[in-house]
């Protein structure tokens, strides 16, 4: 049994669900909230804060965790990094009144910065050489500037509007952060037989995303052509049609550059395109 802590509620919860779910791990909901086991795979997932996540999975309450890395690195615990899930994307950075004129890092010499990142703020200024007061509050850190709390904040940023709405602006992203995977560094030989398979599945849903598969009619006189517009996986299927001027061509394409694609498609003499959703994808 492998037990993974996922956070209870927030900006996490939704992806990650969908994630666990698409990976096979259907949960038994029951009355128990804080612990729920699945059908059909060995795992069972602990809800829990974030925040208390990269703890309980380098302490070994949890055996893996999925986590927005900034906890990760600012809690420093003892875990594994296994794979980057690609969501929750958003960057913590340095920000500042609108007003004020901006020359660089040492703008913050001798100012207080409002944060609930301590450890990794500190770190990158004790890099820089720059001594700030840090004024340590877990929520609405952007409105200390506002009411005289502090000079500047240090906070996540994703759409930048929260700054805006505060009259503030982003001088300096000190790091990226996206939704991890951490595992405990000394897992059994059975639970990591389980996270092997876990990380298996997540692969095939990744690479699955923003894929499309596609199927078309080609007349055989322009399939070199066609060929060439299609970029596949290693190269297209084509198989024979009842008439034998033509041929059915099957190959997948991203997301990125669909409606190009298909725009050239169509120039090129293709017929009855089409386009279906990949669910999971084995390379
Ligand atoms: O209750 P619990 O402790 O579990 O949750 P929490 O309130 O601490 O965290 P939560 O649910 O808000 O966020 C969980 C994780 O989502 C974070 O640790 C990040 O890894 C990730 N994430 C991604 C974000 C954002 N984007 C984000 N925009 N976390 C917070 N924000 C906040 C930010 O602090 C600011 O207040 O959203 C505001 C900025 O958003 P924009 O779009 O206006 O820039
Ligand atoms: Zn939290």
């Amino acid at each position: 049994m492998l037990r993974i802590a996922v956070q209870s509620k927030g900006r996490l919860y939704d992806e990650t669900m969908l994630l666990l779910e698409e990976a096979g791990i259907k949960l038994n909901r029951g009355k128990r909230i804080l612990l729920l086991s699945a059908k059909g795979f060995p795992v069972e997932v602990l809800f829990l804060r974030d925040d208390d996540i990269p703890q309980s999975v380098a302490n070994g309450v949890a055996d893996v965790g999925i986590v927005g890395e900034n906890e990760y690195v600012e809690k420093g615990a003892e875990a594994k990094l296994t794979k980057r899930l690609g969501f929750s994307k958003c960057r913590l950075s340095l920000a500042i009144p609108k007003d004020e004129e901006y020359g660089g890092i040492e703008w913050f010499e001798g100012k207080t910065i409002a944060t609930s990142y301590p450890e990794i703020l500190t770190d990158y200024l004790d890099r820089r050489h720059v001594k700030a007061n840090l004024h340590i509050i877990s929520g609405s850190v952007e409105i200390a500037p506002g009411i005289g709390l502090a000079d500047a904040i240090f906070d996540l940023v994703s759409s930048g509007s929260t700054l805006v709405s505060n009259r503030l602006k982003e001088v300096d992203v000190v790091m990226n952060s996206e939704a991890l995977l951490i595992a405990n560094n000394e897992l059994s030989e059975e639970k990591q037989a389980i996270l092997d398979e876990l990380l298996f599945r997540f692969e095939a849903i990744q690479a699955a995303e923003g894929k499309k598969y596609v199927l078309l009619n080609a007349p055989k006189d322009k399939l070199n052509e066609i060929i060439e517009i299609l970029p596949g996986m290693k190269s297209p299927t084509i198989t024979p049609l009842a008439d034998d001027k033509w041929v059915s061509v099957q190959s997948v394409i991203t997301e990125q550059h669909f409606w190009e694609i298909i725009g050239k498609l169509k120039a090129s003499g293709a017929e009855g395109i089409l386009i279906i959703p990949i669910e999971k994808m084995i390379v």
